[in-house]
Order: structure tokens, then C-alpha cells, then sequence
């Protein structure tokens, strides 16, 4: 089965769009997609792309596909979110 995102580059096949944004953050260093290694700014950058992998998109899949995961706790997990993504 497919799976979306999926970065291809060489021999790296690489998915889960957290990973992706990392890996090309540290092949591309200057982009400066990422804010300097051993920083507070990098460390926020990792809390926000965790919370959108661990957080954000397990209670989107629940809401998307409910005949995967019923919907039990979903209304409760989307209102904890922070105003600025309900
Ligand atoms: N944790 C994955 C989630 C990827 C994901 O859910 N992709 C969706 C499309 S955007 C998908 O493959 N949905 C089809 C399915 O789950 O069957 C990531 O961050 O890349």
C-alpha cells in the first residue's frame, strides 16, 4: 500500500511528513529551513511538528476514517486544540 507523504532521494525512501521536514532541513542547511541545532527555537520546532504528528493527526484519522477507530474521546482531544487550528 501507498503511503503519502513519501520522500524518494536516492537509496532514502523515507515517510512520515515530521522526518521528511527534518531530513531535508539538514540536507538543505542553506535553506535554513530549521532554526540552528541545540537552540530553544529548534526545540520548539520539534515540539510543534511532534504535536502535529503524535496529536493533531491521530485525532484528525479518528474523525476522518471513525470505522477505523470509532469516536470515542474525539469532541474531547479537538477541544483541547488551541483556538487557532478548530
Ligand atoms: N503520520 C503520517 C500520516 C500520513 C497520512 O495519514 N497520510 C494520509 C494522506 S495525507 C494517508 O495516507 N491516508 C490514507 C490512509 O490512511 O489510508 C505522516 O505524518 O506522514
Amino acid at each position: 500500500m501507498g503511503k503519502i507523504p513519501t520522500l524518494e532521494d536516492g537509496d532514502v525512501v523515507l515517510t512520515e511528513s515530521a522526518a521528511i521536514c527534518l531530513y531535508l532541513a539538514e540536507q538543505f542547511p542553506d535553506a535554513r529551513l530549521a532554526p540552528p541545532a541545540d537552540t530553544r527555537e529548534r526545540a520548539e520546532l520539534y515540539r510543534w511538528l511532534f504535536w502535529l504528528s503524535n496529536t493533531v493527526q491521530m485525532t484528525q484519522m479518528r474523525r476522518t476514517y471513525p470505522e477505523r477507530f470509532g469516536t470515542a474521546g474525539v469532541e474531547e482531544a479537538t477541544r483541547s486544540w488551541p483556538s487557532t487550528t478548530t
